[in-house]
């Protein structure tokens, strides 16, 4: 897939309206369009990966700047305190749905484990 036919590139690109939440040089955040929780961000690499599986071993950078950035979108959200959690959807199996490297910050709310 190009990145002109990805969701995630075109909402990175300013071409899909989203409320962007933070973006730094290597991330953007922004909120899920449909809330699983009070509070539900997707944080994405500005470059396009499929997905964790995909991802190279010489994108440990990225993939650390990755998590920081949801890191900080958790304390920005005010989440840092009670907790929150962090996922990755990976695959078909994984519950992937959208082709482009994301984590999904979720809370406000008390989290089940296991998930479905
Ligand atoms: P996943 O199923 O892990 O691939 O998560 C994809 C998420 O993307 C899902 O929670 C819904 C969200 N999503 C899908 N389309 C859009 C969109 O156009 N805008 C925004 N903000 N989120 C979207």
């Amino acid at each position: 897939m190009s990145s002109t036919d990805c969701l995630f590139c075109r909402i990175v690109a300013g071409e899909i309206p989203a409320t962007i939440v933070r973006s730094d040089e290597r991330t953007v955040a922004f909120r899920d369009v449909g809330p699983q929780a009070p509070v539900h961000v997707l944080v994405v690499p500005r470059e396009h990966i499929f997905s964790l599986e995909t991802s190279s071993d010489d994108q440990g950078d990225l993939l650390g700047a990755l998590m920081l950035a949801a890191r900080d979108v958790a304390r920005q959200e005010g989440l840092a305190e009670d907790g929150y959690r962090a996922v990755l959807n990976v695959g078909a199996d994984g519950g992937q749905t959208v082709p482009h490297l994301h984590v999904h910050v979720l809370g406000g709310r008390s989290m089940d484990w296991p998930p479905g």
